[in-house]
């Protein structure tokens, strides 16, 4: 066993991620954390560069998500957006502008008035997420998977046209079945340096309980990330965001069966066995724990849902503790 104030890594989506990176600085310092971020999920609305994980993340580490929504700022008001619906009614077929299905805050829009702006001026992601890290007040480091766009591509079973991942997820609340997912863009996007050092070079690296293959996926997508996990797997550990059959939040459990994989931490298992060596799993998922072992993962029973404080910190000391790291 290593007890020692070494750097975790942790390969992040949006809700989920955010939760666990909130446990884990109860039990290891803050400062020697540092998550890799999903951008597959990043959009451009109202010419604003927005990064809903990034941001989900940074809100709920610095205490200001909002509790209900899971994203956004808690206290929010919404001016800009009852604003926006006046131009509706005047906006040519065709247009593009206006938007209102996609809801940002009065408050969230300064994040995104303040990334597109310095993006505009020639910054790169990882200096502006750096830069939103500092004004929230985090310890932990931030870093986005790629400097360059990568866009997760749904495409929709029934309508039978490819969208992006807002399109599906907001617009028609997930509630649409999917016949693929691809990454555009994530054949020549670089994984950036950060995150690289964050992934070959951490002690532990922990991959969240998020959607994986619309969360975890787009990193996986990256060249040389699934190579640099698989090399040192022993000390990779995912957590399983699905428990009892069900994804906890989000529309994982129904993409899962969607395209071909089973809706369990089996089904999770089978996924990440190639780059992670055991997978944390609820109680409630005991019964299965010899099929996830089958797939190739060791089975870790610990109560996942965050339901309270010291639930999240067992979670996290169980999950550092099967990579043979003491918190
Ligand atoms: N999710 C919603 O369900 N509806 C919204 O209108 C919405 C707006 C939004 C604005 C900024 C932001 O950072 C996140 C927002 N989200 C919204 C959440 C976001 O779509 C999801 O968290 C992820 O992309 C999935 O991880």
């Amino acid at each position: 066993m290593t007890t020692s104030f070494g750097t975790i890594g942790v390969v992040c989506g949006g809700v989920g991620a955010a939760r666990f990176l909130r446990a884990l600085a109860g039990v290891h310092p803050a400062a020697a954390t540092v998550g890799v971020v999903n951008t597959g999920d990043d959009t451009v609305l109202h010419g604003l560069s927005i990064s809903p994980d990034l941001d989900t993340i940074t809100y709920t580490l610095a205490g200001a998500i909002d509790p209900e929504r899971g994203w956004g700022l808690r206290d929010e008001s919404w001016r800009a957006m009852e604003a926006l619906a006046r131009f509706t009614a005047v906006r040519p077929d065709g247009s593009a502008a206006a938007p209102t299905w996609f809801n940002l805050g009065d408050q969230d829009l300064a994040t995104h008035f303040y990334r597109t702006a310095r993006l505009r001026e020639g910054a790169t992601l990882t200096e502006v997420t750096d830069e939103v890290r500092r004004a929230f007040g985090l310890e932990q480091r931030l870093v986005p998977m790629s400097d360059q766009r990568v866009t997760t591509v749904v495409s929709l079973a029934d309508e039978g046209i490819d969208v992006s991942f807002q399109e599906y997820f907001v617009q028609r609340r997930h509630g649409v079945p999917v016949s693929a997912v691809r990454f555009d863009g994530a054949d020549t996007a670089l994984l950036t340096a950060a995150a690289r050092a964050a992934i070959n070079d951490s002690e532990v690296v922990v991959i969240a309980p998020s959607n994986p293959l619309v969360s975890i996926g787009p990193v996986r997508a990256l060249a040389d990330v699934d190579q640099l996990l698989g090399r040192r797997r022993d000390t990779v550990v995912a957590i399983s965001p699905i428990v009892g059959g069900a994804a906890l939040k989000g529309p994982a459990d129904r993409m899962l069966v969607e395209l071909g994989h089973e809706p369990s931490v089996v089904g999770v298992a089978r996924l990440y066995a190639p780059i992670a060596s055991a997978l944390v799993i609820d109680p409630v998922d005991e019964p299965l724990a010899a099929q996830v072992e089958a797939a190739g993962m060791r089975a870790i029973v610990t109560p996942s849902i965050m339901i309270s404080p010291e639930v999240g910190h067992e979670l996290a000391r169980r999950t550092l503790a099967a990579a043979g790291f003491t918190a």
